[in-house]
């Protein structure tokens, strides 16, 4: 019986748009509350204080849901349809992110797992929560003993059929579905995610180090950022995806066939000049429905800047100059640095 439900809420995510499905049960596994407490013990969460505010909540799931029994895990494939890294080599374009080059992901895949946790309530009253990304739930973790895919050396789960790009959801339910079985770990000697690693931010197999991590550093932090890092940051502008476009398994995975994950065709490869002279009216427009529209202007600004500084083409020097006296002193502080650095260059 248990299988059988199972085959018909599977059928119903794919069918909703869901490109992997799995089952796990919704209790604790010591080892993930563990693997949180150290690496917060460590000061790992640098800015992002939220992961700090919601540990006790975030290592079990039904601190969110105490009648929960089972979670459906659900993953969305986002593949690019181009090569990820094309924009790496153009000094006077950004790179962006594959995640971030089309629509938020959060809008997309609350609207179809919110579908499909209500159709599951309403054909099997049962209760049921959605979550994806923003709450605290350790989604890797969850994934992983689901059986959608497995934690890499990265740190993010990985699939045997669609590699490294996988979007994660959950609906949380109160049904008592049988756990699928864990996914294996199949990363083997492979170590080329850590190599390609442009800041050295996994330091070990299975860790990161947000801290260097670009995707921190150009998402989340808010503050300027120490110059050896900007200096290795090239010209990704928001996001990096360097540890995962080299994962082997990629080439077992697929374009996405969500259209809302295609790229914007002004987000392949933008212009820097063009990027720095947004306003925040500017921004606001350009990043409207977008997932970069989370870090402000002056964020992203100061990201386009540390691009410019790290160009070395000196066509871009006047457009690091006119924002020297930015009234946002993060603005002003990466203008310089990247002002100093092209003069030197
Ligand atoms: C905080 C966060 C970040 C932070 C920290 C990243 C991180 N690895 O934790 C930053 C801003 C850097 C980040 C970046 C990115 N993120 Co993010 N992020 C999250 C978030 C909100 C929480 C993750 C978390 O709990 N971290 C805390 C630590 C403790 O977890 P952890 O690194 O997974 O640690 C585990 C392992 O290291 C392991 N471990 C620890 N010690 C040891 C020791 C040994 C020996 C072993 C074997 C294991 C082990 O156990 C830990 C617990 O399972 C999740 C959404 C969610 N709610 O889960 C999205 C999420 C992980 N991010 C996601 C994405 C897409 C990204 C980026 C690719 C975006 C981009 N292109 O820029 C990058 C990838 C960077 C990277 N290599 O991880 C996706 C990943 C999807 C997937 N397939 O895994 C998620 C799941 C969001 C979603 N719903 O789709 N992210
Ligand atoms: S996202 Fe980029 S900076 Fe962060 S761990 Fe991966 S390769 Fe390193
Ligand atoms: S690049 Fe290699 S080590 Fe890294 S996650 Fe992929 S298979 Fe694992």
């Amino acid at each position: 019986m248990t299988d059988d439900l199972k085959k018909i809420i599977r059928d119903q995510a794919y069918e909703l748009g869901f490109d992997a499905v799995g089952f796990a049960a919704a209790h604790a596994d010591p080892k993930d509350a563990q693997a949180l407490s150290k690496f917060l013990s460590l000061g790992l969460q640098g800015d992002m204080a939220w992961l700090n505010n919601t540990d006790a909540r975030r290592g079990d799931p039904k601190a969110l849901m105490p009648k929960a029994k089972t979670v459906i895990v659900l993953g969305a494939n986002y593949g690019p349809h181009e090569d990820p890294m094309q924009a790496a080599v153009l000094s006077t374009r950004g790179t962006v992110s594959v995640y971030a080059r089309g629509r938020d992901y959060h809008d997309v895949l609350k609207k179809k797992s919110k579908r499909l946790g209500r159709w599951l309530a309403d054909t099997h009253g049962c209760g049921i929560k959605v979550f994806v990304d923003t709450a605290p739930v350790m989604e890797k973790p969850l994934a992983q003993r689901g059986g959608i895919g497995w934690q890499g050396k990265h740190t993010n789960m990985v699939s045997r059929t669609f590699g490294s790009w996988l979007f994660l959801a959950e609906v949380f339910t109160t049904l008592d579905l049988s756990p699928d079985n864990p996914e294996p770990d199949h990363c083997g000697k492979c170590d080329r995610c850590r190599k390609a690693c442009p800041t050295e931010a996994l330091p070990e197999p299975y860790r990161i180090d947000p801290r260097r991590c670009v995707s921190y550093l150009t998402i989340e932090h808010k503050g300027e950022i120490a110059p050896d890092l900007m200096a290795r940051m090239g010209n990704r502008i928001y996001g990096c995806d360097d540890c995962l476009a080299v994962c082997p398994w990629n080439k077992f995975g697929r374009p996405s066939e969500e259209q809302a994950f295609w790229p914007r065709p002004e987000l392949t490869a933008p212009r820097l000049s063009e990027l720095a002279d947004l306003d925040d009216a500017g921004f606001r427009e350009l990043f409207s429905g977008s997932p970069i529209k989370r870090t402000g202007r002056n964020r992203f600004v100061r990201n386009v800047l540390i691009a410019i500084g790290n160009s070395g083409d000196k066509a871009l020097l006047a457009a690091a100059q006119k924002l020297l006296d930015d009234p946002s002193p993060l603005v002003a502080g990466a203008a310089k640095w990247a002002s100093g650095r092209l003069s030197d260059a």
